[in-house]
């Protein structure tokens, strides 16, 4: 699917804030993807349909990871999570979308998983630095993410968990693994 067509379907979803984030991670993804080696065209349909479900309803997100095969424990966690995986669902059936590591960036864009491919990395950093981001770190992360993808990428996740904890909010297992895997893998 050509660039245009895809940021057309995706923008009919979206709030024009949204939309802008979706612009910044595209442009963020697709230099992340030169830089690391990724697929360029990949890195950028990935993030172009990233927060495709992010507004859907609460009640149809549930039903999608109560009928397809999604963990099922995602639903005691923050509602948050769920347009990642009920997203890639959602980008399959409706826009077409059938490349599989393309949906399992969007499906594991929110909290990683042990084991990201280098695509998945790329769509999870960019969402984190695209240059509509403005919170605590994330400049350091940006700067990071000049020099090392995986270092970016556990200072990405560290700030998740520490930004959670500090709110006294659950932390999803699977957050905690990306992060645990990372690290192990940096010892070695
Ligand atoms: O959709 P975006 O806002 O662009 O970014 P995102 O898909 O990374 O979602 C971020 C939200 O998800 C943010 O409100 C924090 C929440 N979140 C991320 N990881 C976890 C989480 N919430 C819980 N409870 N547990 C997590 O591990
Ligand atoms: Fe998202
Ligand atoms: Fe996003």
């Amino acid at each position: 699917m050509e660039r245009e067509e895809a940021l057309k379907i995706v923008k009919e979803q979206l709030t024009d804030h949204r939309y802008q984030h979706t612009l910044g991670v595209m442009e963020t993804a697709i230099a992340l993807a030169k830089q690391y080696g990724a697929d360029e065209k990949k890195a950028e349909a990935a993030a172009i349909f990233h927060d495709y479900a992010k507004f859907r309803p609460k009640d149809e997100l549930k039903q999608i990871i109560l009928s397809q095969k999604f963990p099922q424990n995602l639903l005691e966690y923050n509602s948050e999570l769920w347009h990642a995986p009920a997203g890639a669902y959602l980008v399959e059936m409706e826009a077409g979308i059938k490349d599989k590591e393309v949906l399992e960036a969007i499906r594991y864009h929110t909290s990683g998983r042990s084991g990201m491919t280098l695509l998945e990395k790329v769509i999870y950093l960019a969402d984190y630095i695209e240059p509509g981001r403005h919170f605590p770190g994330v400049d350091e992360v940006r700067a990071l993410a000049k020099v090392d993808l995986d270092t970016a990428l556990i200072q990405a996740v560290k700030n998740t968990i520490l930004f959670l904890l500090k709110k006294n909010q659950p932390v999803y297992p699977d957050s905690f693994q990306t992060y645990n895997d990372l690290v192990m893998r940096q010892e070695d």
